[in-house]
């Protein structure tokens, strides 16, 4: 789909969206006339999304169909094309073609509430990894994300339907990937999640400001979950009753690492958040990291997540929505290749105490993730981007299969943690 900033975009974008038969209908008989009054179109359109605004939050569509006026803020009247780009779970991201490129994207308000304070946070942490990278003789060029600004010179850009938008240099020469199948591969992806980690190790917290609150609360999350099955707002609960016995039965394991965190044993950090794959941009022809990307989320966190989200991820030896759950398990060798890198990019940042628990986060990741999967689809798939209906309980069931593996494997995972050690 290429969308122009003459906002020729938005009959397509909106095609599924049924309450707007009426209006296609319309639109369908003028089809053929040349001079069909798209003016007109955009006016019955508007009032339609004011009266349907007092009911209801916005679909990703409507959310996205003032993408003209973010085009019009960053290049003016020049012409550009914006093309749908990337699998991330979140935000809408466009590829915008203007001369060289850049990433376009629609920051999910309804995730991060407050993208004002997200921008700051991004732009004080990319500044510092590039002012780091640079201190250890390395090339700063393409050590992160370059956020660019508008014409007017703010960091982020608010449509008329108040939806948020900001623009980054795309970075060349790179791709992203979905999975890894080479243990090499994985090594130097945890050691660039592990070098930012380690580059943001003097990071002033107190400057960060807090994403999304209680984010990887797993204890909060779980209780989130029950709400959702007391709740049970689509009628979903009776269908997934396995699943909710799978999470029910880990209430108490939940608590792991904040217990260790209350006892002192597991300190907060500056950390990512989401350290999955497709959140790390690969050389095109070394097949290196070039950089961690997707920095919404940082905020202090426990070290022991990013690298169990990674685990979660990357060494599951299926992808997250795999329906066919033979196939899914924890492939131990990339395990033992992700923690080797990972120990190697934190340097002595951690303690003997992170290390030991370096197991439970994986663990804790996957069961966090699965009951989140749970409670969007006990909601009505409000959070994260679904491709088809049960998406959101395929992802669950994969999850909680993972996690399952893990715990078998749990003692296996903490030798391999002890070896690595001496
Ligand atoms: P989400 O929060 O929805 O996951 P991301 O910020 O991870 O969004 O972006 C989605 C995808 O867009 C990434 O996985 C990556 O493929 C691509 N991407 C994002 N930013 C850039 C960039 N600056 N340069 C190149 N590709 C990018
Ligand atoms: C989301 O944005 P993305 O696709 O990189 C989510 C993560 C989940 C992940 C599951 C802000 O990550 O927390 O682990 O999906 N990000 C947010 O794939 O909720
Ligand atoms: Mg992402």
């Amino acid at each position: 789909m290429i969308i122009n900033e003459k906002c020729q975009a938005w009959p397509p974008l909106f095609q599924e969206e049924n309450s707007l038969k009426s209006i296609k209908k319309n639109k369908g008989e003028k089809k053929n006339n040349e001079n069909r009054d798209i003016a007109e179109y955009q006016a019955r359109y508007d009032e339609w999304l004011q009266y349907k605004r007092k009911g209801r939050k916005m679909t990703r569509n409507e959310a996205c169909s003032r993408i003209h006026e973010a085009l019009t803020a960053y290049f003016g009247d020049m012409p550009q094309t914006a093309t749908p780009y990337g699998n991330g779970h979140i935000n809408d991201t466009f590829l915008v073609i203007h001369d060289r490129r850049y990433i376009l994207q629609r920051i999910n308000h309804l995730v991060f509430p407050h993208p004002d304070k997200v921008m700051e946070n991004i732009l004080g942490v990319t500044e510092h990894i590039r002012k780091r990278t640079k201190q250890e003789g390395q090339d700063p060029a393409r050590c992160t994300l370059t956020v660019l600004p508008t014409l007017r010179g703010a960091y982020f850009f608010r449509d008329s339907i108040g939806c948020y938008w900001r623009l980054y240099d795309f970075v060349e020469g790179t791709v992203t990937r979905e999975s890894v199948t080479c243990k090499k591969d994985f090594y130097t992806c945890a050691k660039a999640f592990g070098d930012f980690q380690r580059r943001l190790a003097d990071y002033p917290a107190e400057r960060l400001h807090e994403a999304i609150s209680h984010f990887h609360d797993t204890p909060r999350r779980y209780k989130d979950l029950c709400h959702a099955i007391e709740e049970d707002r689509m009628g979903r609960a009776e269908s997934v009753r396995m699943e909710i016995e799978f999470a029910h039965a880990h209430a108490e394991f939940t608590q792991a690492l904040e217990a260790a965190h209350k006892t002192g044993i597991l300190p907060l950090r500056v950390t990512h958040n989401d350290t999955k794959l497709n959140n790390i941009l690969f050389d095109d022809t070394t097949g290196l990291p070039v950089c961690v990307i997707d920095l919404d989320t940082v905020m202090p966190g426990y070290s022991v997540n990013d690298f169990g989200d990674s685990i979660r991820f990357g060494a599951n030896t299926a992808a997250e929505d795999e329906t066919d759950l033979s196939r899914v398990s924890l492939d131990l060798e990339l395990f033992r290749a992700f923690a080797e890198g990972f120990l190697a990019g934190c340097g002595d940042s951690l303690t003997a105490g992170e290390r030991e628990l370096l197991p439970t986060g994986a663990i804790m990741m996957t069961l966090e993730c699965g009951m989140r999967f749970l409670t969007d689809y006990l909601k009505g798939d409000i959070y994260f981007k679904i491709h088809r209906p049960a998406h959101n309980l395929d992802r669950c069931r994969n999850q909680f299969a993972l996690v399952a593996d893990m715990e078998e494997k749990l003692p296996l995972m903490q030798s391999i943690i002890r070896e690595l050690r001496q």
